[in-house]
């Protein structure tokens, strides 16, 4: 029958003496090997903690990203509706500045301004009539004092009374249109005393090496409707000088005075001026300006005026 003794008491006399070292060192090593394993249990719990502990982090810290962005999509939400403000106020100032010009323009049609005296690169100088928003007029009619069914030479150096009715010059406004780029302002009036304009933002006139070609008329604005675009990249033709693309002859003689003509044109302001505003069968055209009086080309304005002045530089918008 076993009996539970112990191991060294099992093992008396010699074999205890011989083995009993043995046996301890056993015994310390098996301790050893026991802690040792529970220091692991425990450094794989403790690290199961802390990877706990990181995911859990992890997870706060995606919860805070993803809430950040949504914060980052809100605020370019906000900057995004500032901007729209900001260029609506723009807009609104550009039309409100444009508004006022053209009240104040419309007050001033009877009334020429002083002539001043202008220098151009490239030139000599030259008188004009400037206004006081910095316009410089290139072209007007006042009635039928001038004769606008001129030769190239004329067209080119310009002709007429700078404080009645005249004609500026295509290098002139070729000098001064390829120094900076300008705006164009068309002021209209029929014999009733109805007005309108026509504003385009980038007017450009080519050199007389290009026939003076209406080299750029930008954006078109207004209330008489755009009838100059139609003569885009058109050359320059008077009566000497044949550059339209009418096939039948040159629009120049029809029309009585220079222009950009294509074949030929739906606005003419340097036509035959007549005083009755009215223009009768197998008579010259007129001055006329197509889409505000419906291309009913037996209307003939009494009055008209070309414009240009530097384009004012776009503000930039920061935060
Ligand atoms: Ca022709």
């Amino acid at each position: 029958m076993a009996q539970d003794v112990s191991f060294p008491e099992q093992c008396h006399g010699y074999c205890f003496s011989v083995l009993q070292p043995f046996i301890d060192h056993f015994l310390k090593l098996k301790e050893a090997t026991d802690d040792n394993d529970k220091m692991k249990v425990e450094k794989i719990h403790s690290l199961e903690l802390t990877i706990n502990n990181l995911q859990s982090q992890l997870l706060k810290s995606e919860t805070e990203i993803k809430n950040n962005v949504e914060q980052i999509k809100v605020k370019d939400e906000q900057i995004k509706q500032k901007d729209d403000q900001i260029k609506l106020k723009d807009d609104q100032d550009e039309e409100i500045k444009n508004l006022r010009e053209d009240v104040k323009m419309i007050s001033c049609l009877n009334s020429p301004n002083s002539v001043f005296e202008m220098k151009v690169k490239g030139m000599e100088q030259f008188e004009s009539p400037f206004d006081s928003s910095r316009w410089t007029v290139i072209q007007r009619r006042i009635n039928g004092s001038v004769d606008f069914n001129r030769n190239w030479t004329d067209y080119k150096n310009g002709f007429g009374d700078e404080r009645g009715s005249f004609f500026l010059g295509l290098e002139t406004i070729h000098l001064m249109t390829l120094a900076h780029p300008h705006e164009l302002y068309i002021q209209l009036r029929d014999v009733n005393g109805t007005t309108s304009y026509a504003r385009y933002d980038d007017f450009k006139v080519g050199s007389e090496n290009e026939d003076y070609k209406l080299k750029s008329l930008g954006e078109y604005s207004g209330t008489a409707g755009d009838s100059f675009s139609y003569n885009l990249d058109m050359k320059f033709t008077t009566l000497d000088r044949d550059n339209d693309m009418s096939e039948k002859g040159n629009c120049a003689i029809a029309h009585a005075g220079g222009w950009w003509f294509k074949n030929c044109s739906r606005s003419s302001l340097n036509g035959k001026y007549y005083d009755d505003g009215k223009i009768t069968a197998c008579q010259y055209y007129g001055i006329f300006w197509g889409t505000w009086k419906n291309y009913d080309y037996t209307i003939s304005l009494t009055f008209s005026q070309m414009m240009i002045r530097p384009k004012p530089l776009k503000k930039k918008v920061s935060f």
